[in-house]
């Protein structure tokens, strides 16, 4: 192919909405973009219509596809996660001719285990695969979404102009950087992508107990998250949480009120959950707020539930707008508190899978253009460029100050929700991971007397009791009852 038809800055295959936005952003910042898709008759369409006037070709085959991209050829797929990417792969390489140096974007919602893989095989033919994260919806990929890109690093100062230039900024500084090797960058969305469902499952909790234990209007809800809205809550979820209680249907009701109170949910909530299981993180949080939604699918047994199993009716007396403050730190405390558990997991996975993770910059990726972007994340990513090694975000001097003031609503609304008989799942675990986290003694010593009771699982003796019986540093197991034998277990950690 002669190097006149190579005239694409930029290939992207997949144009559904997500493709279809990137697409159209990067035309906008001044690249040339060829377009391809499975089903190309969707090519023409795009073409003829949104593509219209811009820098943009389409591609009829994978072959074309390729032949239009300028060398390093730089390529990003949108398509769904799973066996697609893995098609398009193959396709790239085994008809599109795709050579060595040449670059692979996945944008999709992949599962980080499956960009590992597909880093290390690619790497092995000379191939740059990248796999990042994308978020901000349809609006953040037209206008600017937050972009996470990891894998083979290699190809980072080849494809940092089209990704920095289409991404969101805040302050001027690019919501996209480098986040790390292999998995890294969909790794980290996924962390995003659970730290969306508490923020979201905080907000809920927040309504109930704004509705069913306040009794206010959904404009009067809707007024109160317009007031957040301006504090230390300002966010994206706050101001769209405030036009949806504000939402009337044509009948002028708030259609809110209408809607099936029954959660779906997409899976990246759930693997982050699952991951912090694998890795024995206690991300609480993130897991209360995905079981919070299988709880709520399951709509019919709660409807039966709801006429057999009684428990208190709401009733508030005192200061309402004292108590809305105490939510509003409730809600606050809670967001601390589970952002530094997804920060303690991100940590903990970077040392497990030997990725260099930069935290201030994952903060900073997510301060604009995507769903969880706030105010709040300004703060978090001031706290890790002040020291990147924070061991805890709750350790540094703004974000404890800010629990502890927080610390008497949060407590009064946890202890209201449980008097009223109104759900906190989230802002009850996070007070509970608090409390535990802060203690120097927790009751686990009597859980591992019971192991080595029944299962002779062995413990170890606190230094400042230890002698030449229960020797320091050693697994010991006691004869509890006089009958048992003295042979313990074989220790190990699952
Ligand atoms: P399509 O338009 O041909 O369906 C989001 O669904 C994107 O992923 C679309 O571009 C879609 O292509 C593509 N996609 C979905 N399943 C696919 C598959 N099995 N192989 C290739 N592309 C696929």
């Amino acid at each position: 192919m002669s190097s006149e038809t190579a005239v694409g800055d930029f290939g992207l295959i997949g144009l559904a909405v997500m493709g279809q936005n990137l697409i159209l952003n990067a035309a906008d910042h001044g690249f040339t973009v060829v377009a391809f898709n499975r089903t190309v008759s969707k090519v023409d369409r795009f073409l003829e219509n949104e593509a219209k006037g811009k820098s943009i070709v389409g591609a009829h085959s994978i072959k074309e596809f390729c032949s239009k991209l300028k060398k390093p050829r730089r390529m990003m797929m949108l398509v769904m996660a799973g066996k697609p990417v893995d098609d398009f792969i193959e396709l790239l390489l085994n008809e599109g001719g795709i050579e060595e140096g040449d670059i692979i974007i996945d944008g999709g919602n992949s599962h980080y285990p499956d960009t590992n893989r597909r880093t290390q095989y690619l790497a092995a033919k000379g191939i740059r695969f990248v796999g990042t994260g994308v978020s901000g919806g349809e609006e953040g990929a037209r206008y600017g979404p937050s972009i996470m890109p990891g894998g083979n690093a290699e190809a980072w100062p080849y494809i940092k102009d089209v990704l920095q230039g289409i991404s969101a900024k805040s302050d001027g500084e690019a919501c996209c950087q480098w986040v790390g090797d292999e998995g890294a960058g969909h790794y980290v969305k996924m962390v995003h992508n659970g730290i969306e469902y508490g923020d979201m499952q905080l907000i809920c909790e927040a309504y109930d107990i704004m509705k069913r234990g306040l009794g206010l209007s959904n404009k009067e809800m809707g007024d109160i998250f317009s007031q957040w809205n301006k504090g230390v809550l300002d966010s994206f979820l706050i101001e769209i949480t405030r036009d949806i209680l504000y939402f009337n249907d044509e009948d002028g009701s708030p259609l809110l009120e209408k809607i099936m109170d029954s959660a779906g949910q997409k899976g990246t909530g759930k693997w982050t959950a699952i991951n912090a299981l694998d890795l024995g993180m206690p991300v609480t949080l993130i897991g209360e707020s995905v079981f919070s939604r299988c709880l709520s699918s399951l709509k019919q047994e709660r409807g039966r539930a709801s006429k057999l199993l009684s428990g208190p009716t709401p009733n508030f007396t005192g200061d309402k707008q004292k108590f809305i403050d105490d939510l509003e730190q409730a809600l606050y405390a809670s967001k601390i508190i589970s952002y530094a558990q997804g920060f303690m997991l991100m940590q903990n996975a970077a040392k497990e899978y030997k990725w260099k993770l930069n935290k201030p910059e994952i903060a900073l990726m997510w301060r604009g253009g995507c769903i969880i972007r706030s105010v709040f994340l300004k703060d978090i990513t001031t706290a890790y460029r002040n020291n990147p090694e924070l061991e805890n975000l709750l350790f540094d001097d703004f974000f404890n100050k800010a629990i502890h003031n927080a610390q008497e609503g949060w407590r009064n609304v946890v202890a209201k929700g449980a008097l009223w008989g109104l759900p906190t799942p989230c802002f009850s675990t996070a007070l509970s991971f608090y409390d535990g986290y802060r203690a120097e003694n927790l009751p686990a010593n009597l859980l591992q007397a019971q192991r080595d009771y029944f299962g002779a699982h062995t413990f170890k003796i606190k230094p400042e009791f230890a002698n030449e019986k229960y020797p320091e540093g050693k697994d010991i197991h006691v004869n509890w009852t006089g009958r048992g034998g003295n042979v313990s277990a074989s220790t190990y950690n699952a």
